[in-house]
């Protein structure tokens, strides 16, 4: 048998391939494998295969910048899912990123971006508005910021006017004074408790309160839109940094859906669109998304409480023994999520508000009144306890104001409106023997003769509301605005330290006066110098002014400390007791409503601007493009 000599070394292969052989076939395969790669890279629409080969770390960049600029660390939480293509188009219309068709702004192209929200900033104030994309800051949606600007009817801050030329010198030694207010409380509140939700201003430190969700730097966020109005702008950029580094969304505990709605929403809606500054945009709605399981219900009326880890909601216990939500709670989101949803492009915002509206329209009033107290499951009335202070105030106030922020297109909210204040006029509205025009409350048909002081927002209300009124009604509403405006003037007027009361009564020979230790604190509301900012604007009345300064004077004697402003126990009382609280509303509102009583009609005119229920300016909707200034 012949014996083939196979030389030693050149082994046979386990395939029995000679050397050339093997020599052709490895160059094919990598030939193969060069073609692979290849198209792996390079062709286009490959990024399928990109996620199947690469590491896990570059496989969702959107994802990751996301949780760069929400504060939230990689992966922990999962993100609500990108929006769709707007319903809206951006105004203006004319930016590339707008124009994308739904199926390429869904498909979030991979490009280098800015990797975090002081980039992003930049990039949109760069851009005049030029949209952020989603993988930039999880916010799949442009907004053409200089199409808005262009669109308001007089600059944000108004007509400067030549200040050495300014005939009214006291007027602005005035508004100097106000300002240095509001310094002050700043720079106390930075320097005691900066980050935390508010100053505590006797014992020097912060404090984290319980209505936020775990959410901090309340004080900070209500305070954005003043710092940015009143030109301090060392200030604004101290607060914006912190917003930009420090403003966390990756908290877990129980948040009152409406705080955190006029506060922190209101808050950084208004610094959006005041600066164009992206950050506050995509926190905005990324704050908007968590609040959303809330409305997890039978009837879609949101609960008050929301808990951020479980996305669980409940009612207060105080409320019906936790089976109602609150009229001025599910009242007052009307206008935030209306911008939430202009911001995003994300209709849910819109739809949950107008759903509420429907279950308002339906819903039987008891002589055409709202009660306080409504049960979210059955969507029945579930008291009948009707009051423009608390519980329901605001509720009123966002009707008229979504009238007016649609630019007087929603004729749904301003019937409710103009329906709504008859049936109060007819069943709670009183004048007392001493002359003085006050709104009661009603439980059920016996009325209480006392307003809060939360109600005193309602003269400015009125006032507001009343050039949209009927022909014939409007003079009267005129009035009625005033009479108010100077009931609330009285309970201030009344007291030892010229500030008012929590409550004052109208019954047993008394007259807009507290009744009672537990109604005569004052922590430093703004409700009545609201009114009178209004009427000042109405009016021109000087008197508004001189009531104005009379509560500057009395917060500087009786509120401010060395260490920041506090709330007092007893208005009664020379001696201040104070409460050692710094309240986010006292920047955010007090402090603003005086600062624009005096100042010019045009620093963010009424034609432009609604203040949310926490003083925070949201814009008129202006369709059109007939713009007087640009701001
Ligand atoms: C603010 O937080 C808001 O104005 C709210 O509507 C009720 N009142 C406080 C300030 O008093």
């Amino acid at each position: 048998m012949l014996m083939r000599k196979v030389p030693v070394f050149v082994p046979a292969s386990p395939w029995g391939l000679r050397l050339p052989q093997k020599f052709v076939f490895l160059l094919f395969l990598s030939g193969l494998v060069t073609l692979c790669f290849g198209a792996l890279f390079l062709l286009p629409n490959s990024s399928r295969l990109k996620r199947l080969f690469l590491a896990p770390r570059t496989q969702q960049p959107g994802l990751e910048v996301v949780a760069e600029v929400a504060g939230h660390p990689l992966a922990r939480e999962p993100e609500s899912p990108p929006n769709p293509a707007p319903a809206v188009p951006a105004p203006g219309g004319g930016d590339a990123s707008s124009q994308a068709s739904p199926r390429r702004r869904n498909a979030w192209p991979r490009r280098p971006h800015p990797t975090g929200a002081r980039e992003a900033a930049t990039a949109a104030r760069g851009g005049g508005g030029a949209a952020l994309g989603p993988q930039d800051g999880g916010v799949p949606f442009s907004f053409d910021f200089s199409a808005f600007r262009s669109r308001l009817r007089h600059p944000v801050l108004g007509t400067r006017v030549d200040e050495s030329k300014e005939p009214q010198s006291l007027v602005r030694a005035r508004r100097e004074k106000i300002k240095e207010m509001m310094q002050f409380a700043w720079q106390s509140y930075k320097l005691y408790a900066m980050g935390k939700n508010e100053l505590r201003p006797l014992t020097r430190d912060g404090y984290e309160g319980n209505m936020f969700g775990g959410l901090s730097g309340a004080t900070i966020i209500d305070s954005l839109d003043t710092l940015y109005l009143m030109e301090l702008q060392e200030e604004f950029q101290e607060a914006k940094a912190w917003v930009e580094e420090n403003f966390h969304l990756n908290v877990s505990g129980e948040a009152s859906l409406f705080e955190v709605n006029i506060r922190y929403i209101g808050g950084l809606l208004s610094a959006f669109y005041l600066t164009g500054e992206e950050v506050f945009r995509v926190k905005a709605i990324k704050l908007g998304e968590k609040l959303l399981p809330a409305f997890n219900t039978p009837t879609g009326i949101p609960k008050g409480v929301v808990n951020f880890k479980s996305g669980s909601n409940r009612s207060w216990g105080w409320a019906m023994a936790g089976s109602s939500s609150i009229l001025a709670e599910f009242g007052s989101l009307h206008l935030e999520f209306l911008h939430l949803t202009e911001l995003s492009g994300n209709q849910v915002f819109a739809e949950k508000v107008r759903n509420i509206r429907k279950v308002l329209r339906k819903i039987n009033k008891p002589f055409g009144l709202y009660p306080n107290f409504l049960s979210p499951v059955s969507g029945n009335w579930m008291q009948h306890h009707v009051s423009v202070g608390g519980l329901g105030d605001s509720f009123y106030e966002y009707l008229i104001k979504s009238w007016l922020m649609s630019a007087k297109t929603d004729v749904e909210a301003k019937e409710m409106y103009y329906e709504a204040l008859e049936a109060i006029e007819t069943y709670l509205l009183n004048v007392s023997p001493g002359g003085l025009t006050y709104i009661a409350e009603w439980r059920g048909g016996i009325l209480d003769h006392k307003m809060g002081h939360l109600a005193c927002f309602s003269g400015g209300m009125i006032a507001l509301g009343a050039e949209d009124a009927k022909e014939e009604k409007r003079a009267h509403y005129r009035e009625l605005a005033a009479q108010i405006t100077k009931t609330c003037h009285e309970s201030y007027a009344r007291s030892d330290t010229k500030l008012g009361p929590e409550a004052f009564w109208f019954n047993s020979g008394r007259e807009a006066v507290a009744t009672q230790l537990s109604e005569s604190y004052y922590i430093l509301r703004p409700e009545v110098v609201e009114s009178y900012m209004y009427l000042w604007r109405q009016t021109h009345n000087p008197i508004y002014r001189e009531w104005g300064w009379e509560v500057v004077m009395a917060l500087e004697k009786y509120c401010r400390t060395e260490a920041g402003f506090s709330g007092i126990q007893d208005v009664y009382s020379s001696i201040p007791n104070h409460d050692n609280k710094q309240q986010t509303f006292f920047l955010a509102e007090t402090l603003k409503y005086l600062y624009l009583l005096f100042s010019e009609d045009d620093m963010l005119s009424l034609e432009d601007w609604v203040f949310n229920t926490e003083a925070h300016p949201l814009p008129v909707n202006h369709s059109d493009s007939s713009s007087r200034a640009g701001g």
